[in-house]
């Protein structure tokens, strides 16, 4: 059996001093794993809970979320994945798609301060109170499930909102630290779009020793990884053997990967890490990814500063949009996609 993988550590809190550490993870190994970091241990767990709620609704809830820009909507099992599903926020950082994500899936958060929830509750529970003289005890049960089940659709909106901002935030800051400790400015990557999406993995005991997701890379410059912290599964290459390696989730922290877009970026410096996740036992598998995806519109290319006649440009400037599409039409991944990008081919 393999031993589970020591991936490099960074403190979120221990910034310059981790920033040579912060450049060798993304170089040598394309991971990380993120401790200290910003997003409290509660909302994280809120946010597993609100999850499975969300992948637990009915599918023509679920197929409301539809894409913003291709493959960032509902993914329902197929025939290459028939134990995944997934539901997808693009750009996490804007408060009008957070709020559309959450009306789609019947959890809008409600427009009120807390003083104005609790005088909702009071109100509720004499109007409760009241009705006790009028109504059967089925009404009054039926009354209040219903009441219970939009405070809860709200609270779950609630907790998506939280931990959207949440997220991007942090996601805004390893991307900055990264940038500082690369010599460049830090708000390289502020306008950059980052796409959240959520993962249930239906794991049965006949799929045990299966792949719960192909070998791929991710398409983007960055993923930020809340794993499921009971059922493991995920793998990744290591550079230096070739070998898959499994991870071992660790509650509390987050696992970071770098994606094709970082290796065009980075001029070839950072590691796009090649992942897969593995059926091990028969459990529902849930996780969370944010995705820091890559300009919106301009061309990504290696900064001046990582180019000299030693490190020639490596690859040709290609929007996200076109990267995407050329992993999409040649089904090409893992990330050998980025080899039709070399500048020696064009
Ligand atoms: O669920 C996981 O642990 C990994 C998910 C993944 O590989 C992805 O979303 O790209």
């Amino acid at each position: 059996m393999k031993m589970a993988c020591e991936v490099p550590v960074i403190d979120m809190q221990d910034f310059p001093s981790q920033s040579e550490k912060l450049v060798g993870a993304c170089e040598d190994w394309g991971c990380f794993r993120l401790i200290n970091h910003t997003i409290p241990a509660t909302l994280m767990s809120e946010m597993k809970s609100v999850v499975r709620s969300l992948l637990d609704l009915p599918l023509e809830i679920k197929q409301r979320n539809r894409d913003a820009i291709a493959g960032s909507g509902y993914v329902a099992p197929s025939a290459i994945n028939p134990l995944y599903e997934a539901l997808g926020l693009y750009d996490v950082g804007s408060v009008e798609a957070v709020h559309a994500f959450c009306t789609q899936l019947d959890a809008s958060p409600l427009q009120r301060s807390k003083s104005e929830n609790d005088r909702h509750t009071a109100e509720a529970r004499n109007e409760l109170v009241n009705f006790r003289l009028i109504f059967s005890v089925e009404e009054l049960f039926s009354c209040s499930i219903f009441s219970f089940a939009n405070n809860l659709k709200a609270s779950n909106g609630e907790t998506i909102v939280r931990y959207s901002q949440a997220v991007h935030e942090l996601a805004l800051d390893i991307c900055g630290n990264l940038a500082a400790s690369m010599g460049l400015k830090s708000d390289l990557f502020d306008e950059w779009p980052c796409q959240l999406r959520i993962n249930k993995y239906n794991f049965t005991p006949e799929m045990v020793g299966s792949p719960g997701v192909q070998i791929h890379t991710d398409g983007g410059f960055l993923t930020i990884l809340q794993e499921d912290e009971n059922v493991g599964g995920l793998e990744v290459m290591d550079k230096k053997s070739s070998e898959f390696i499994p991870i071992n989730p660790l509650p509390g922290t987050l696992l970071v990967n770098l994606g094709d877009i970082a290796t065009a970026w980075s001029n070839g410096r950072f590691y796009s890490l090649q992942h897969r996740v593995q059926c091990k036992e028969a459990k529902i598998r849930v996780s969370i990814a944010l995705f820091v995806l890559g300009p919106k519109e301009a061309a990504v290319e290696a900064p001046a500063e990582l180019v000299d006649s030693e490190h020639p440009r490596l690859y040709v400037p290609i929007t996200f949009e076109d990267y995407r599409k050329l992993r999409l039409s040649t089904g090409l991944r893992a990330g050998e996609a980025l080899a039709l990008l070399h500048a020696t081919n064009s």
